[in-house]
């Protein structure tokens, strides 16, 4: 009897213990994107299949995942390839997706066959989970477009923004941070290529709104931490709010994406801290992020546990 009792408190103490960080276990994942839809969350990443000791990212699909209280994730079956896109070559770097008039267009970062260098895609498909077909066919940004940098990997990390008034932007760019406006059709640029100045931008531009203010994160430095402005619009003008998250201890990057979700706030970023994990075999992971009552976003700390779960209603599976 004495026995029995002891078991199950163990056996309810392994179940309390349990880490809901990384979000999987069974692969390696990098570079989330976010979005909130009908109740759920869905959390599209960059599969990491480098060997152990490899020396270069191997990343050939995204990966999606969805929960309904951030803590449980459920894993869909269908990865988009970079193959999606006919004129990438390889790399599926990273992504963002938004949702607009129910259709969802997920925009990949990917190495271009023809036009040498990195180049930002847009897939679109009437499903969160897809499948996504090339919205376009082409491009809808190549390395020739933007001369800021003579680097080849300066148009990655592609982030999309839907404003209140309809008007969506995509903000993208390493070492010199980019933005553009977008047509309603999502797939074409609207007007010029800005660029925004930003101290030691490195890259994982990301831009959300709460409560009325913009807000801008990046990663900046390198190795990188998470970093925000905030503004008055989708533009600006940006003034430096703070340090988000510290850098990690064995990957270089960070990459985040910041959403609302069932009444709180959540940031995902990436790591190394999965066994045999490291720089080209990273985990995403979740947590909780704070606002002060000043509008400020307060530094957030990595955990294994993850946030407490929060059970969107109506939300199943
Ligand atoms: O995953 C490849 C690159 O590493 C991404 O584009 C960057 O944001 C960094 O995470």
């Amino acid at each position: 009897m004495l026995k029995q009792s002891l078991a199950a408190i163990l056996l309810a103490a392994t179940a309390v213990a349990q880490a809901a960080n990384p979000i999987t276990n069974k692969i390696f994942t990098a570079d989330p994107a976010a979005l909130v839809d009908n109740g759920r969350v869905y959390l599209y990443v960059g599969h990491d299949e480098g060997k152990e000791g490899g020396k270069d990212y191997v990343m050939n699909e995204w990966r999606v995942f969805s929960s309904c209280d951030m803590q449980n994730w459920t894993a869909h079956p269908d990865p988009v390839p970079y193959s999606v896109f006919k004129w990438a070559g390889r790399d599926a770097w990273a992504s963002d997706i938004a949702k607009r008039n129910g259709k969802y267009y997920l925009y990949g970062t990917v190495d271009h066959k023809t036009i040498p260098g990195k180049a930002i895609g847009v897939a679109v498909s009437n499903s969160p989970t897809g499948p996504f077909v090339d919205a376009r066919g082409t491009a809808l940004v190549t390395n020739d477009m933007t001369h800021e940098t003579p680097i080849a990997w300066d148009d990655i990390d592609p982030a999309v923004f839907v404003d209140d008034d309809g008007q969506a932007y995509l903000y993208w760019g390493n070492t010199v941070m980019k933005y553009a406006r977008l047509k309603p059709n999502m797939i074409e640029l609207d007007g010029p290529i800005h660029t925004v100045g930003l101290e030691a931008f490195t890259e994982a531009s990301y831009l959300h709104k709460h409560k009325g203010t913009y807000y801008l994160s990046y990663s900046r430095k390198f190795p990188e931490e998470t970093v925000y402005m905030s503004g008055p619009s989708a533009t600006g003008p940006w003034s430096f709010g703070g340090v988000i998250m510290e850098q990690n201890s064995n990957v270089k990057t960070i990459h985040q994406a910041i959403v609302d979700f069932n009444g709180k706030s959540y940031i995902f970023y990436h790591n190394g801290k999965l066994p045999t994990g490291g720089e080209y075999r990273r985990s995403v992971a979740v947590e909780e992020l704070h606002y002060g009552p000043d509008g400020k976003i307060l530094p957030v700390a990595q955990t294994g546990q993850g946030p407490a779960a929060n059970p969107s209603p109506g939300c199943k599976g």
